[in-house]
């Protein structure tokens, strides 16, 4: 019997694509929050779950180890995009990507054409690019997370990182001083999936389409 398998991370892509399943019928056997399970089943037999690190998903798809997989666009922008088929735009685990400094510096200074600044963050290829876009030269340095602190001490001038709420930069006296894009989760397919088990695959893309979409 064909099968299909969905790549997701636990947290809130998992918590927001829960509807998005129940539209398309599908009940998770188990909650990863709770469950050392990495492979989880649900009420479909032909339906099982991959539960992977959000960064590793496109990974996983692309290689076909997960037929689909639910990724944020931060994530996806930074992996390339390679033998991934389409990008269903599902409206969910929404935030900004954003330059932030320590309140007080002077941005509109260092972001002048010929300016120079140190910027942290996890998202290397979409910060080159960014800063590329405004004639900027940056030196960037890769972290893996808790960008926050940087700026505090003295790693660097500026991050990019998510925000959402604008909590954590607040509690660190940090401020968003530019806005990159909005970012939300999509679907992404295995080229290669699509092909061999369409009859599976589609009608589950149909289901996330109308409902991401709300029509
Ligand atoms: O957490 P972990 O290290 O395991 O991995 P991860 O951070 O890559 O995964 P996860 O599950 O935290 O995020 C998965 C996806 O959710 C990301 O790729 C984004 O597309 C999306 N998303 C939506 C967010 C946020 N909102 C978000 N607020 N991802 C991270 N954050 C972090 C942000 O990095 C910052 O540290 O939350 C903090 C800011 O939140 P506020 O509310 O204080 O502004
Ligand atoms: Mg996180």
């Amino acid at each position: 019997m064909t099968s299909i398998t969905l790549a997701l991370s636990k947290g809130r892509i998992f918590e927001e694509t829960l509807p998005l399943l129940a539209a398309a019928g599908i009940v998770p056997a188990e909650n990863p929050e709770c469950s050392r399970k990495l492979i989880i089943g649900t009420n479909l037999d032909d339906v099982r779950l991959v539960i992977v690190r959000a960064a590793d998903t496109p990974t996983y798809v692309q290689y076909g180890a997960a037929d689909l997989g639910i990724a944020g666009k931060d994530v996806l922008l930074e992996h390339g995009g390679a033998g991934l088929y389409q990008q269903l735009d599902l409206n969910i685990a929404r935030c900004r990507l954003c330059v932030a400094t320590r309140k007080g510096f002077d941005y509109a200074t260092a972001v002048r054409p010929g300016g120079r600044i140190r910027v942290a963050t996890k998202y290397i290829n979409t910060a080159k690019a960014h800063f590329a876009s405004k004639g900027m030269y940056v030196d960037l340095i890769k972290l893996y997370g808790s960008m926050e602190l940087a700026p505090l001490v003295g790693l660097s001038d500026a991050i990019v990182d998510l925000v959402s709420t604008g909590g954590t930069l607040r509690a660190n006296g940090l401020e968003e001083v530019e806005e990159i894009m909005p970012i939300s989760s999509r679907l992404i397919v295995n080229q290669a999936a699509l092909k061999l088990k369409r009859d599976l695959i589609k009608p589950l893309l149909d289901v996330f389409q109308r409902t991401a979409t709300g029509i």
